[in-house]
């Protein structure tokens, strides 16, 4: 791992957002942290303290005095990095960052790049690759729900679940290898059904795994919701009550809304991407709002989540073209009767009882929203994906855990086909390769560099 470029260096970055505020902190980590700010702090020898510890005093730049500052010092291992690491917390005026900053390198740190602290948590085994990566995820999180995923995976998640497969596989990998030097005598080392059982083991992880991604995608970056319906069937009346202001224009008018409108909302820690739609109707003659319609109906396909629409004042609900389009999708819907306030309720859900998913409203009167805003976080966490168990919301992750599903699929044919040991061996090895990938067993220095340089500098 030394070989990486400027992994000896000790490096040092702003671990505060840029711009002014009541602290900054500027971190410090690598074999010379210690004499470096000792050289810039005269008031005590740092050298002799322990670590874990905090000191008050001036920050000096020769004679000149650059702060008053607080030490947090953080001897090897015990610090983020594994590394030596000091946290110089001063005045929070971009002016001092950079005087304290300049000091530092001119005592011989070198500035950090984005994410370097965190890549070398990894490199000297704090944190696994997967951790590493939601350390990002963490400090971008924005709603409950992401930062609650993230936490769980930043803390081992399923890497750790991940890490004890792996070792079983490359204990029978190491079997089946050692197979191959007694090829001459037909001996059998691996015992082929408690492979297969793990086999079959490892692939039940990956698939739920793998299942999970589509829920941990909505989590990290917003569920889109298309309010897709009738002309005047009230859509942008909802999304106004949904964000609680007017947002869209509303009109008696049939085909006010022409072009898509979108806007965030959180609801129980979960984001939510609303996008108002041009009402659909076939038959109009208006090129603009048949344009629009055509992009309702692109959004529509696109949302992960469509709320239909419709006034519950109308005979029936054609259930014609958007159910198929909806259906066909596969798409995640509620059915929403809207104008409840001017029908009587009882009338009204006896007249679509065949509907069971509807959920009655008035978008108009803020009536059963919050009936509305429940279905709609339910219609999220359906499939069974729940609490505490692992979701992946890493689209690296996704793809190893692809192609690990399917050199399973391979390593399972070839145990049915009794393949020789030598080709069972490679499909092995294909399937530790991708499970390395995601705990970082397995990495070189660009994908590292990728990974890392998505961090912000001081992280
Ligand atoms: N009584 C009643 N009227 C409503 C309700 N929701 C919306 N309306 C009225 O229905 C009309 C149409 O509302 P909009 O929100 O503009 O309907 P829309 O679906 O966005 O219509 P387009 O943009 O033309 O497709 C307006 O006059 C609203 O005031 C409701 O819950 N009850
Ligand atoms: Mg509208």
């Amino acid at each position: 791992m030394n070989k990486l470029t400027g992994w000896d260096d000790t490096i040092v970055a702003v671990a505060t957002p840029p711009g002014i505020g009541a602290i900054g902190i500027i971190r410090l980590s690598g074999k010379n942290a210690f004499t470096i700010v000792h050289d810039l702090f005269p008031s005590k020898d740092l050298l002799q303290q322990p670590s874990h510890t905090i000191h008050v005093g001036f920050l000096k730049d020769g004679e000149k005095i650059i702060d008053e500052v607080v030490l947090s010092l953080f001897k090897a291992p015990r610090s983020y990095t594994g590394e030596d690491v000091i946290e110089i917390s001063c005045h929070g005026s971009p002016f001092i960052h950079q005087q304290v900053l300049d000091a530092c390198i001119k005592k011989g740190a070198r500035l950090a790049k984005p994410g370097e602290f965190t890549q070398r948590a990894f490199l000297q085994g704090k944190l696994d690759l997967a951790q590493a990566e939601a350390v990002a995820d963490l400090i971008a999180s924005n709603t409950e729900a992401s930062h609650k995923t993230a936490l769980h995976a930043m803390r081992g998640g399923f890497s750790t679940r991940l890490k004890e497969l792996r070792e079983r596989l490359i204990r029978f990998s190491a079997l089946i290898e050692l197979e191959l030097d007694f090829s001459q005598e037909d001996v059998e080392f691996a015992d082929r059904k408690k492979f297969y059982e793990l086999i079959s083991e490892i692939q039940q992880t990956t698939t739920q795994l793998i299942a999970s991604f589509r829920l941990g995608n909505v989590i990290k970056n917003g569920v889109s919701v298309a309010i897709i319906g009738k002309p005047n069937a009230g859509k942008s009346t909802l999304l106004n009550v949904l964000l609680n202001e007017d947002r869209a224009i509303v009109s008696e008018i049939p085909g006010t809304t022409r072009d898509t409108i979108e806007e965030v909302i959180n609801i129980d820690g979960i984001l939510f991407r609303l996008i108002d739609t041009a009402g659909i109707r076939q038959h109009t003659h208006d090129v603009i709002e048949s344009a629009g319609v055509e992009r309702s109906l692109v959004k529509m396909k696109e949302a992960n989540l469509v709320l239909y629409l419709f006034d519950v004042r109308d005979g029936k609900l054609e259930v014609g073209g958007w159910k198929l389009d909806v259906e066909k999708n596969g798409l995640n819907y509620l059915l929403v009767g809207n104008k409840i306030d001017e029908v009587d309720e009882k009338e009204a859900r006896i007249k679509f009882a065949e509907l069971d998913k509807a959920v009655f409203i008035s978008a108009k009167k803020n009536l059963h929203i919050e009936v509305l805003k429940e279905r709609m976080v339910d219609a999220v966490w359906q499939g069974g994906v729940q609490g505490e168990s692992t979701i992946i919301t890493n689209a690296r992750h996704y793809h190893a855990l692809k192609e690990m599903g399917k050199s399973l699929v391979d390593i399972q044919n070839g145990l049915d086909s009794q393949l020789s040991g030598d080709l069972l061996a490679l499909d092995i090895r294909r399937c530790l390769h991708y499970l390395g990938e995601i705990t970082g067993e397995v990495s070189n220095e660009d994908t590292l560099d990728y990974i890392f340089s998505k961090f912000c500098i001081g992280k």
